[in-house]
This record gives structure tokens, sequence and C-alpha cells, in this order.
């Protein structure tokens, strides 16, 4: 930090296509206030004022002003200004926030005025969020949090992140550092004095302890919730041949993604389409139709079929009414990998053109309609179900994941540890893990690879 003061555009750059009807411009660092006061304050730039002016307006309270131009004093736009005192702010230093009219010219010629000022210079990308983490206002993960929140899509994203950005997280992952600690301050008073009576059961109570802390880790680990929320959850529909499997996913996804005909064995490649699912981000796979084909493409295509279906989170059967389809779906859902029936759905299509009976299908006919709502509602119950199967926050990054399954090992090194000396210092490589994830270690080597991609404060 070099105690300068930046100051950036906090929302997108108007454009003659996109003007906002509002737009603000955030300063930060020690001279904030005096920028708001020579911003507003006809002639005081050019009076050359350095002390903090009676005409700075009262703290957290937006006031309207007149933004001037320093050097000329000529009005630039008239908007709300508010500043906030240090250390209480979002970046723990001082901060001005200017609310100006969203126009192209408005934002140029007031961020030209605050060059001109000499003592101001253009925020680097993320530097807002960089200088909240150096004040500690911010951990990694709730620095993370605020990117997942801008970036979120669909409802649960976003409901995600702002349960990270509460800091579940940081939480979990703080007490998990805690219990190590005190695991390895154990430890240490008996490396320190080894000959004093410890108290017996010490070492099981220790190793215990590890254990649990390692099977928390591990389930952690093993939890996909995170990814999927981030990715999409994965779905696939399987089925014979010209039952409607890509009628079905033209449906949920409200275009022509996949081609339809007549012909069994249409689709051959998968075919992936992207959906909002009551709020949980999907992503749909058409396959082809399973069955002994002497066809080589279309038995690459059955290959693939397959796959997809054992790598899905959830997989919905397609039958054809018309068939036999009650021993289709005995013979499909016991020679699918994973098929899991408490979750995966059994359709029975083309109900347009014979009536249907039993239990545990969902009756459709993709060609009217018909059977829609209560498929879409079972799948959204499925997603939720998958989705919820725990209330711990879930694993939501590759960074957290690595430094996770290196504490993990070095959790499982100290078990194994000849000697107390040699366990302590793999608890201590553990715990230093867990601490690269919230930002308590190794920080600088950290920030860079966090804050490149942040567009808060550009
Ligand atoms: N009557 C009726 N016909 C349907 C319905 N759904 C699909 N079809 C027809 O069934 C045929 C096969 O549909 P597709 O969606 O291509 O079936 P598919 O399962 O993707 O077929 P493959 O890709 O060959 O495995 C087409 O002629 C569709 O128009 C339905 O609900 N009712
Ligand atoms: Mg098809």
């Amino acid at each position: 930090m070099d105690g300068s003061t930046i100051y950036a555009l906090g929302t997108p750059t108007p454009s003659r296509a996109a003007p906002g009807a509002v737009s603000v411009i955030r300063l930060s660092g020690p001279r904030a206030p005096d920028a708001l006061i020579f911003l507003t304050e006809p002639k005081a730039f050019t009076r050359g004022y350095s002390v903090r002016d009676p005409s700075l307006p009262e703290a957290r309270r937006m006031v309207v002003r007149g933004i001037l131009d320093p050097a000329t004093s000529e009005e630039i736009d008239r908007g709300l200004v508010v500043w906030f005192e240090a250390p209480r702010t979002e970046t723990g230093e001082m901060m001005v926030e200017l609310h100006l009219h969203g126009g192209r010219a408005v934002v140029s010629a007031a961020l030209a005025a605050i060059a001109k000022l000499g003592f101001c210079r253009l925020a680097e990308p993320g530097e807002f969020t960089r200088r909240a983490f150096e004040h500690g206002k911010l951990d990694l993960t709730r620095a993370e949090a605020i990117a997942d929140l801008v970036g979120a899509e669909t409802e649960q994203q976003r409901r995600l992140a702002l349960q990270q950005m509460d800091g579940a997280l940081h939480r979990l992952y703080e007490d998990w550092r805690g219990q190590g600690l005190r695991a390895l301050a154990h430890l240490e008073a008996a490396i320190d004095f080894p000959d004093e009576d410890l108290p017996v059961g010490l070492a099981d109570e220790v190793r215990n302890g590890i254990v649990r802390l390692q099977g928390e880790i591990s389930a952690h680990l093993d939890d996909k919730r995170g990814e999927r929320l981030r990715d999409g959850l994965h779905i696939a529909i399987i089925g014979p041949p010209n039952t409607g499997k890509s009628s079905l996913l033209n449906l949920l996804a409200r275009r022509d993604a996949a081609i339809v005909s007549e012909t069994a064995g249409t689709t051959r490649d998968v075919i992936e389409v992207h959906l909002d699912l009551g709020g949980w981000p999907v992503v749909l796979a058409d396959t082809a139709g399973l069955r002994a084909s002497t066809d080589a493409i279309e038995q690459e295509g059955v290959r693939r079929a397959k796959a997809r279906a054992a790598a899905a989170d959830l997989r919905i059967l397609v039958l054809d009414v018309t068939s036999d389809w009650k021993a289709e779906m005995q013979a499909l859902t016991a020679a699918t990998e994973r098929w899991d029936s408490a979750h995966d759905l059994v359709v029975v299509n083309k109900t347009d053109l014979a009536a249907v009976d039993g239990i545990g299908i969902l009756p459709l006919s993709a060609a009217s309609g018909a059977g829609l709502p209560e498929l879409l509602k079972r799948l959204e119950r499925s997603a939720a179900s998958l989705m919820e199967e725990n209330a711990a926050p879930p694993l939501t990054r590759a960074r957290h994941r690595e430094a996770l399954v290196d504490a993990h090992a070095a959790l499982g090194r100290a078990l194994g540890a000849p000697e107390v000396a040699l366990a302590a210092e793999d608890l201590r490589l553990a715990m230093r893990a867990i601490g690269r994830i919230t930002g308590t270690v190794r920080v600088d080597e950290l920030l860079d690879v966090i804050f490149r991609d942040f567009c808060i404060g550009k």
C-alpha cells in the first residue's frame, strides 16, 4: 500500500447505446475528503485550501452538490456526494462517492477533473478490494464471495455468494484451523516437557482430534454442491432410440437445439444446453438412443451416451408409451451405471398416442406439452435435494480445494509420523494450508491471483 488516494468509476462505463441513470465514482485514501472539497467548493482549489473546510458535509450523509472543474470552477454536473470517515469504511480508508448522471461526457469530465487535482491516481483493477483486505476489512473467502456475487447468474448462485460473503466459509475454515492449533499446542507441550506427567490419554485425544478433522475435510472435499452451483448441475437425457429425448430437450430449452426426426438413431453426439431450473444452473445433455448398432458412428454415440449418463448428477430416462416401456425401464435402469432411483426420473413420452399407467413414472407428451409442469416440478425437487444434502457451506473454488487436499495429506502424514516432533511439523503444515484459504498466512503470493479478475473498483 502506498498511502495514495485512488479513484475509479464504480459503475459500468456509459456508452451511447447504454447510458446509465447514475454513474458512481469512488475515491479512497487519506486525501479523499480534500478532493471532495476541491470538487464542490468554488475556487477552493485555486485558492489552495489544504485544511478541511467547514463546507465538508456531515460524514455518511448524502448531499446535493455541483461537481466542479477544480481549475475553472465550471460546473460539470449536479449530483449526490457523500463521504465516509476512516476506519469505518469499506476499504478502511477515507472514502468519497460521487453519484453523477450516467452520461459519457459527464463521467469523462468528472474523471478528468479528479485527475487535475494532482494528488489522486486511477485505481488498479481490484485495488479497492485489495485495500479492504489489507486493512483487515475482508478475508480472502469474503473477497471471493463478492466476485461471485457480482458474477452470479441464477438465484441459487446469488444466495450462496451472499452466504459466503457473510463469512460462512471463513468460519468453517477458521474453526478447522482452531482445532488443528489446539492439537498442535498439545503436541508441543509433549515435546517441550517430555519428562513431566502429562495427563494420560493425551496422545489418543490428539490423535482422535486429528482423525476427526481429517474426516471433516474429506467430507467437504467430496461435496460436489459448490461445483454444481458454479458450473451447473449436469442432467443427462437417456433412453432407447426414437422415444422423444431430443424433443424433450428442445421443450425444456424452449428452442430447437437438437434435431428431431422419425428416424431412430438421429442423435449421435451429445448435445448440451444451459438452463436455469428454479434458480439452479443446469447443463442439460441430449444423448444418442441406446441400442446395439452395427453402425460405427452410432456405436460411438451410444458409448458417449452411457459415459454421460454415468458422469451426470441426474438422469432422465425417456421411454415411448407405444413400446414395451416397462421391460425397457427395468433393463435400462439396471444397466445404467449410477442409476439413482431417489433422484433420477423416468418419463413415459407420447401419451397423446396411448394412455399410460404405472407408478413412479412421469407421463409426458413432448408434442403437446402435457405433463411438462409436473416434470419440471420433479426436476426442481431432485435438483434441490441434491444441492441441499447438508447445511454446511459447500466448497466453491479450486483454490480452496488445492489447499484442503494439501491439508488433508499433511494430517495423514501427522497421524503416521514416527515421533511427536515430526507429527507437529506436519500438523503445522496442515494448518498453514488451511490458513492460505482465508489469507491468514502466505498472503502476498496469493493476492495477485485472487484480485486479478476482480472488476470491483475498476
Ligand atoms: N406423437 C408424438 N410424437 C412424438 C412425441 N415426442 C416426440 N415425438 C416424435 O418422435 C420422433 C422421435 O423424436 P426425437 O425427439 O427425435 O427422439 P429421440 O429420442 O431423440 O431419437 P434418437 O435421437 O433417434 O434416439 C419424432 O418424429 C418426434 O416428432 C410425442 O410426445 N408425441
Ligand atoms: Mg435424438
